[in-house]
């Protein structure tokens, strides 16, 4: 596979409500989109960097910086194997994760389209819909909270987890935890506590939680595993995995009892399916993680997801809880029994729509110019 040109994308999407965690709010959700030609084909990806080096230290502009001086000069022209490949091409290239796997992306898009089959069965899924939930930030009041919740529970979503930060946590959580006392439930701190926070971690810890995510520093492994022993909830690790190696050692030494796997944290697809092998022969549980997508990524989310250690609800809500308006059809809706289809059609198995992507892009170069 030989990639003739490659047109990259800052694009900028208005979010349907406030996204706030417990580093930051956003009304907007930035990303880049790339868009590669091979041969007559064309394969989407999608960079899930943000704004600001909030949830990790990428940012739309880092990720530019490094996917237009140094990853695409590096495939551009070339003659590339499999996606899976990819690596060993950056390997003169250290971090930059996010970048990464959003040219890893488009590739992926490229060899399913170019051996006519679904990313899914390219990955190895073996499910034709995946169960999810919805993840529901910060809100402005309890009332507010409950009533979020109760409207995402109406719509069908089975399983919601909760943002939380120091001083809106054991409050909030066991209030939605006494208006829905069965409902499955989990929070994500996003590293927002420390040890010193003991207290809340036992109060959290009574409320009968699928797992808490990511409370403590990304780059603290010993310290997850010291709280990991203190608690019954499973602690389940997001930003501290970065790679299968992050996530044997972090498994090793009892820092998590459940992984959340994100393609954009860990580099890509390739990444992404070694960890899931990884922890299946280890039995822990992984789900598929979320960071807001387009219709492009959401759809390798859910090919991801169909992978057979996915047993956890995913963070891939139906395209409605984001956005009025996409950049790629169809749009995904919730099937009963809160689970989404996972695409079959070749590739990523969606439509970019040139109109919506052009009136949300900031910016756009090609490569070469
Ligand atoms: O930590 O899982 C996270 C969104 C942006 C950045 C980080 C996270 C999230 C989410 C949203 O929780 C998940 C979704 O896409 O619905
Ligand atoms: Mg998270």
């Amino acid at each position: 596979m030989r990639i003739n040109r490659v047109e990259l994308r800052h694009v900028r999407m208005p979010l349907l409500s406030p996204f706030e965690t417990s580093f930051g709010r956003e009304t907007e959700r930035d990303c880049l989109i790339l868009r590669l030609e091979s041969d007559g084909l064309e394969g989407w990806g999608e960079c899930v960097a943000d704004r600001s080096p909030g949830y990790c230290y990428e940012t739309v502009e880092t990720a530019w910086h490094v996917l237009a001086d140094f990853f695409l000069p590096a495939v551009l022209g070339a003659d590339l194997g499999a996606p899976g490949d990819l690596a060993s091409r950056l390997k003169p290239f250290r971090g930059h994760p996010l970048a990464r796997a959003g040219l890893e992306m488009a590739l992926w898009d490229l060899e399913g389209k170019r051996a006519g089959k679904s990313l899914a069965s390219l990955l190895g899924g073996e499910r034709e819909r995946v169960p999810v939930g919805v993840s529901v930030g910060i809100q402005p009041s309890m009332d507010a909270l409950l009533r979020t919740v109760e409207a995402y529970v109406e719509e069908g979503y089975r399983r919601v987890k909760l943002k939380i930060k120091p001083g809106r946590d054991v409050q909030e959580v066991g209030a939605v935890r006494e208006r829905f006392p069965d409902l499955p439930l989990q929070v994500d701190a996003n590293s927002a506590y420390t040890l010193e926070d003991w207290p809340v971690f036992e109060a959290i810890d009574d409320l009968r939680l699928l797992l808490i995510e990511q409370p403590l520093q990304e780059d603290d492994l010993i310290d997850h595993s010291r709280l990991q022993a203190r608690l019954r909830t499973d602690v389940c690790l997001d930003e501290s995995i970065l790679s299968r190696r992050h996530a044997r050692q972090a498994i090793e030494i009892g820092a998590c009892r459940v992984i959340n796997i994100k393609a954009g944290r860990v580099g890509g697809l390739e990444e992404a399916r070694l960890i899931h092998a990884t922890c299946r022969e280890r039995g822990i549980p992984v789900w598929c993680g979320g960071m807001l997508e387009t219709g492009i990524g959401r759809a390798s989310n859910l090919a991801l997801a169909s992978l057979p250690g996915f047993t956890l609800p995913g963070d891939i809500s139906a395209t409605g809880r984001y956005y009025r308006e996409d950049i790629a059809e169809p749009r995904f809706t919730l099937n009963p029994g809160s689970t989404i289809s996972v695409p079959t059609r070749p590739g990523l198995g969606i439509d970019v729509v040139p109109e919506a992507l052009d009136r949300f892009s900031l910016r756009r170069e090609s490569f070469p110019s």
